[in-house]
């Protein structure tokens, strides 16, 4: 329609008054009200699968934490607790586990209220599962617990968060794990395996005679040789364990090329490795660690990543997916932009913490604004069964906020989605665009 033809009233009608402009139903705020609801209803009720946890499958028994002393010497918990505790850090550690959850639960649920998300999240948790958190009873959380088997909680815990499968986190570099991988066992089809290579990417020195050992002859020196062996080592846990991915966490020095052990393992073994399965390699960058180890697992930081480095992979090898989330706020951004120059790299997760509601409410808003929908914009990393049932309400509560906005705006110029396209697009961002990639 040419513009001289265009309906006056939009024309002269000023901003916000628009809403009420006669013969634009979708505009009205009831019908805006009403497609509010209906995506919040799709995205609570639309089934996850969850592309990065700790979680393991249930044959690997003590390994798979659940109950409430698991939730609460959380290492996002523990952090949190030592601020308030005055007790010596090396003392700490010498305590059992329920005696370690004691403390925290003090200093952070009956000294102060439980506001920050981690302390939150456990009180979302109690509460879903029907528990009274106004009592602030832990002796009797406790009793409530452990009348649980673990396969009935483990399905109850998947029933309430809402999630279909999730990918669990397998290092052949875990005797424990290790050990459990080599003897076999019946696999449940929730758990699926992605391979964890970060000694192996980060310690060569250390790791080069333990592959040795395991007769897959390696020396320091990245030699064809020990690329070769390395390559095999790779190949027989790929099968071992029907991996889907593999995975590493990179401190902010990792730059790429560089003579750095870890750089070139990753171009010569790794990615060709990758190539050869047909599998992506996921990157989660800005992890300082050991920024303060007397906290151990707690004493992680943050830092800002060379994502010129990433540029370069995406650039440089094409024919390889990567599977990447940034830690640091600050890399937010020009990671969005990467992403709409490179098909080859998917964006995922808001993580640790990035897993705070007001940043995952700006980092998911700035991943729809500028790469739509082909981004997953959270896993849940859960260490502990149980955190999968707060760390996803809290989660789809906010995706669904954003989302349904951008929905809203798309109404306001006439574009009302079905609700078919709504569960379509739902499906995506919690898991299908993850799928689709890994399979392109
Ligand atoms: O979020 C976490 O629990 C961190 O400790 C890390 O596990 C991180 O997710 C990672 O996988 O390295
Ligand atoms: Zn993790």
């Amino acid at each position: 329609m040419p513009p001289n033809h265009w309906p006056i009233r939009f024309v002269l009608a000023p901003p916000g008054r628009l809403e009420q402009a006669p013969g634009n139903m979708s505009l009205a705020p009831r019908a805006l009200a009403q497609l509010s609801a209906q995506v919040e209803a799709i995205v609570a009720s639309t089934p996850i699968h969850d592309i990065h946890t700790h979680l393991y499958d249930p044959a690997f028994g003590k390994l798979l934490l659940w109950g409430i002393d698991d939730l609460l010497v959380y290492h996002y918990l523990v952090a949190e607790a030592f601020r308030y505790l005055d007790l010596p850090f090396e003392k700490f550690w010498t305590l059992d586990k329920p005696r370690q959850a004691e403390l925290i639960w003090d200093a952070l649920f009956i000294q102060h209220s439980p506001i920050s998300e981690a302390c939150r999240g456990v009180v979302t948790t109690l509460n879903a599962l029907g528990l009274d958190v106004q009592k602030r009873d832990l002796p009797a959380l406790r009793e409530w617990f452990a009348q649980w088997k673990p396969e009935d909680y483990l399905n109850r815990c998947f029933e309430l968060a809402g999630v279909r499968s999730v990918c669990m986190t397998n290092s052949p570099f875990d005797e424990v794990e290790r050990a459990t991988w080599e003897a076999g066992f019946v696999r449940d089809e929730r758990f699926h395996a992605a391979l964890r290579i970060d000694p192996l990417l980060l310690a060569w020195g250390d790791v080069a005679p333990i592959l040795t050992f395991w007769g897959y002859t390696a020396s320091v020196s990245v030699t064809d040789r020990t690329v070769s062996q390395v390559r095999r080592f790779l190949a027989d846990w790929t099968r071992k364990i029907q991996a889907r991915y593999l995975m590493v966490s990179l401190g902010p020095e990792f730059d790429f090329p560089s003579a750095s052990s870890s750089a070139r393992l990753l171009e010569k073994a790794v990615l060709p490795h990758c190539r050869e399965f047909g599998l992506p390699m996921a990157l989660m960058m800005g992890v300082k660690r050991q920024v303060n180890p007397q906290l151990q697992m707690a004493g992680d930081g943050v830092g800002l990543s060379k994502l010129g480095a990433l540029e370069r992979l995406c650039a440089e090898f094409p024919e390889n997916k990567f599977v990447v989330t940034v830690l640091a706020r600050e890399n937010q951004y020009e990671l969005c932009v990467l992403a709409r120059k490179f098909r080859n790299l998917h964006v995922f997760g808001c993580w640790w913490f990035t897993n705070v509601p007001g940043l995952l409410d700006e980092i998911t808003r700035m991943r729809l604004e500028l790469i739509g929908l082909s981004v997953t914009p959270q896993h849940s990393d859960a260490r502990v069964l149980d955190q999968l049932i707060y760390k996803w309400r809290h989660s789809r509560k906010v995706i669904g906020q954003v989302l349904a906005e951008k929905y809203a705006d798309l109404a306001r110029s006439g574009w009302r989605p079905s609700e078919g396209e709504i569960q379509r697009d739902v499906q995506l961002l919690f898991g299908g665009a993850f799928e689709q990639f890994c399979e392109r």
